[in-house]
């Protein structure tokens, strides 16, 4: 009873969403879709070193739940989570000196171009590792109950990540401990080339939730409604304390694995009518019938994003690089000392 009433009272009950919000979560689409094409032309002009992963297609997925999340909560994010890191309010200066590899990124310079992170955010450095961050988001939700903290963790992670032991270990454990954890499969149908049919023998993927003992559920993931209101349920039962919840949100990625990828493996026409489903004028549409938004305002935020990228990359590109000495600074925690 006690633990009932404490649960009803976590509850956060926001739906349905307000004009202001929804206007809200259309600017940070936007952001991500203007953003990523930005960086996705720089690196064809040989403006910075290593490769990039876009998630033009797929940014629905990102930033709905995570503009959702309080500023305790936690993120795990994979190597295509550029709307994450902006809805969680990594800024775009600090994301535009990530992609650089410049002294003024959070980690000045020492990871991968697409592993934005920061601390103080609780949004975690990505690892390589594909879904290595759904443990750790799986730990951070550990610590939330153990400390009896109100907040929760969301990990985000491809299809292609879900046959790696380390996930299903993740998940069992949340489901054990009834953990506040959210878990988003990113279904985009590939994997680097292999395509999900040659991952796994289970059409939908949220199925693999029946195993651990907690819901999983298919979304579209291109539909920002329902992305909004998937996502809002399963963190409001993470934070109610009733246990996490797995959605699977079916996406597709417009471009290759990374940069250097051409993509040649797939079929045209199956772009082409991933293309036609666009979640952002889908819902730019839906906005524009309510009223929530005008082709005026429209052209408003659009400038007001192009400014914002200009001076994020101005801010990059005049940035310097780490020095040599700095190599092993922040790569060891100070408990465990240097080699
Ligand atoms: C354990 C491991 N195996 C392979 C790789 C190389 N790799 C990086 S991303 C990726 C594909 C991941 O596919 P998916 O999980 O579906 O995510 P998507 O790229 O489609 O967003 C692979 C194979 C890796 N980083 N880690
Ligand atoms: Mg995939």
């Amino acid at each position: 009873m006690v633990e009932a009433k404490k649960n009803a009272a976590r509850k956060v009950n926001t739906h349905p969403f307000s004009d202001k919000q929804l206007l809200q979560v259309y600017h940070l689409l936007m952001k991500t879709r203007m953003v990523d094409e930005h960086f996705r032309g720089l690196f064809r002009k040989a403006r910075f070193a290593g490769t990039y992963f876009s998630a033009v297609g797929q940014e629905a997925t990102t930033v709905c739940p995570c503009y959702l999340l309080e500023k305790g909560d936690f993120v795990g994010p994979s190597h295509r989570e550029i709307g994450a890191s902006i809805a969680k309010g990594i800024t775009l200066k600090e994301i535009a000196a990530q992609i650089y590899a410049r002294k003024t990124s959070v980690d000045k310079g020492k990871s991968h171009p697409c592993h934005y992170g920061k601390k103080e955010l609780n949004v975690i450095n990505p690892a390589s590792t594909v879904a290595s961050q759904t443990v750790l988001a799986t730990g951070a939700a550990l610590a939330f109950k153990i400390r009896n903290e109100n907040r929760i963790s969301i990990s985000f992670f491809g299809e292609g990540g879900t046959s790696r032991g380390g996930w299903h270990e993740a998940l069992n454990f949340a489901g054990v401990h009834k953990l506040p954890a959210v878990y988003v499969c990113q279904n985009n149908l590939w994997a680097e080339s292999v395509p999900a049919s040659l991952q796994s023998a289970v059409k939908h993927y949220a199925d693999r939730a029946k195993a651990y003992g907690f819901p999983g559920i298919t979304i579209n993931g291109n539909d920002v409604f329902e992305v909004l209101k998937t996502s809002k349920e399963a963190i409001d039962r993470a934070r109610a304390g009733e246990g996490p919840t797995l959605i699977e949100m079916l996406t597709y990625r417009w471009y290759g694995h990374s940069e250097i990828d051409p993509a040649d493996y797939r079929v045209q026409e199956e772009l082409q009518a991933w293309k036609a489903k666009d979640p952002i004028p889908q819902f730019e549409k839906k906005l524009m019938e309510k009223g929530i938004l005008s082709p005026e305002k429209r052209e408003g935020i659009i400038s007001e994003i192009e400014d914002e990228i200009k001076e994020a990359i101005e801010f990059a590109e005049s940035s310097p690089y780490a020095d040599p000495e700095e190599a092993l600074t922040d790569v060891y925690g100070e408990d465990y000392g240097r080699p």
